[in-house]
């Protein structure tokens, strides 16, 4: 993975002797250590890679990932006790005046291990990394495109799934399952199937509430590709759909359509964010849209970046983000709908290709 090391390095402004990308217990594992190693199995707790303005790197990890690290074609240190692991964290480091940490992803554990073992500066580049990582590369959207692919098929598949009677937590069930089925490692994070009034609720999971004819039904999912993360989000109605359910519906569909055609090189963030939040509240449901329109997605979820106004990013080639535009009403329901757009050097694509029309149930 020369080439992200390369990447990471031109982006800072620092002299630095080295990177060190360093993992805790899980969950606290930095995602930069597989962008760096292109590692696809293992956990790597207590692991850590080591990257050098040269383009090699040295990684340290316990002797039960062993195999696992060796993928990675790079030299690979086993240590078994921790003060093994000092003693090579001294060694590396010797000689050294400017260490580059990223400190968003790095417990004030595996920081101090850091301090023990070197004098140098310690600095922090997590700012680099996001960086890094929001332009993906020819393999990352290899991984994204199948982890979107699986995604959008359970989403279709879930339409001729669903009945009233039903609980929200079958829903979610069945679509981790069907992911499985078509390759998906995993759960790119908690499935979100609610009904009804808990559609109101952006970030609500699933729980135990009864599908009924009338409800509207959000499902929100992405499925893990070696290592790579899809999002997607879909809303049907279970029956016919009132006046009302359509007119949300149709402001939604309409503010994700608009703002995704805007996305293309050179553009900001927040413009794209704008057009969603402009077209929703010159509607009867103005205010009830209360989140950003997006988020980058890759390694993780939220990878670091987003379409929103808090967020001063300008779209280039490679960038991929979440649009979900959403209308929430409280005590009566929600819709959103969302998908993961790549952006291309002439305007994007769409990753996620799942039917995006109402749906009655
Ligand atoms: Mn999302």
């Amino acid at each position: 993975m020369k080439k992200r090391i390369k990447k990471i390095y031109d982006l800072v402004d620092d002299d630095l002797d080295s990177i060190i990308l360093y993992n805790s217990t899980k969950p606290h594992i930095d995602l930069s250590f597989y962008y760096v190693t292109g590692l696809v199995n293992g956990e790597f707790e207590g692991s850590a890679v080591l990257i050098y303005p040269d383009q090699t790197a040295d990684i340290l990890t316990s002797k039960l990932e062993e195999e696992s690290a060796k993928k990675a074609d790079m030299p690979v240190t086993t240590v078994g006790k921790r003060d093994e692991r000092k003693t090579w964290l001294k060694e590396k480091f010797q000689g050294m005046k400017r260490i580059g940490v990223n400190s968003t992803e790095l417990t004030y554990h595996a920081y101090m291990n850091i301090k023990e073992a070197t004098d140098a500066e310690i600095i922090d580049i997590s700012d680099v990394i996001i960086e890094a990582r929001n332009l993906k590369d020819e393999d990352e959207l290899k991984r994204l495109r199948k982890a979107c692919k699986i995604a959008s098929r359970v989403a279709e598949q879930m339409i001729d799934f669903i009945e009233p009677g039903m609980k929200e937590y079958d829903l979610a069930a069945e679509i981790s399952y069907r992911m499985r089925k078509q390759g998906g490692s995993g759960d790119a994070f908690d499935i979100i199937a609610s009904s009804g009034p808990n559609s109101a609720e952006p970030h609500y999971t699933a729980g135990d509430r009864v599908i009924e004819k009338g409800d509207f039904i959000v499902l929100d999912f992405g499925s893990l590709y070696k290592r790579y993360r899809s999002d997607i989000t879909r809303t049907y109605v279970v029956g016919e759909a009132t006046k009302k359910q359509k007119k949300i519906y149709e402001t939604v569909l309409k503010a994700h359509n608009e703002a995704s055609e805007m996305i293309k090189p050179g553009v900001k963030g927040e413009t794209v964010h704008n057009k969603a939040a402009e077209i929703i509240n010159s509607t009867e449901f103005k205010g009830r849209f209360t989140h950003g329109l997006g988020h980058s997605i890759g390694l993780s979820t939220h990878d670091g970046s987003g379409l929103s106004p808090s967020v001063d990013v300008t779209l280039a080639p490679g960038m991929v983000y979440t649009v979900e535009p959403g209308i929430y009403i409280p005590g009566y329901g929600g819709v959103r709908i969302e998908d993961d757009i790549v952006v291309t050097e002439d305007g994007c694509e769409i990753l996620t290709d799942a039917n995006r029309d109402l749906v009655e149930l």
